[in-house]
């Protein structure tokens, strides 16, 4: 069984991707700890921002069979530091969230994702208009089949 690791600033997206792979209701709240089910790991936004969280996030990992690291498109600023994905002994797959907003850029998004060392190909989604879930929810059948 696969599992899976979702990381990203505050209010990126985790916890709606989540739920929409799950088949849940999406619906918006903080989320305060890191949450455990059998398909993912979901934490708080802070664990990225707050360095000194690094660790819970690396703890994490070890649990997991790869990362997804989401990167909001409406964001003029990463939360990622240089190489951050060289941490994780783990692939670490680059999602880009919101891409339904006008004011996002994939360009913009993607060149975080570059930046913290996450090879393409990107997956760039949004929740709203259902863009790019499919390709998610295959990559995540693929680990199950494992
Ligand atoms: N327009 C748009 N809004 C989105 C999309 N994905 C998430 N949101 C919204 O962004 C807000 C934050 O989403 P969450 O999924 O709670 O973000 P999170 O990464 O879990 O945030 P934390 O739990 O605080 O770390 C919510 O209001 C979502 O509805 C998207 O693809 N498009
Ligand atoms: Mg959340």
């Amino acid at each position: 069984m696969g599992r899976i690791l979702l990381i990203g600033g505050v209010g990126a997206g985790k916890t709606s991707l989540k739920q929409m792979l799950m088949n849940e209701a999406v619906n918006y709240r903080k989320t305060q700890m890191l949450n455990f089910s059998q398909t993912f790991i979901d934490c708080p936004g802070e664990y990225l921002e707050i360095p000194r969280y690094y660790h819970v996030l690396i703890d994490a990992s070890h649990q997991v069979t790869e990362i997804w690291a989401l990167q909001d498109a409406t964001k003029q600023r990463t939360f990622y530091p240089p190489k951050f994905s060289k941490v994780f002994n783990k692939p670490v797959i680059g999602v880009i969230t919101k891409t339904d907003l006008p004011k996002s850029s994939l360009e913009q998004a993607m060149s975080y994702l570059t930046y913290a060392g996450i090879k393409e190909p990107f997956y760039p989604i949004s929740i709203i208009t259902g863009e790019g879930i499919e390709p998610l929810r295959q990559r995540l059948e693929g680990l199950n089949e494992r």
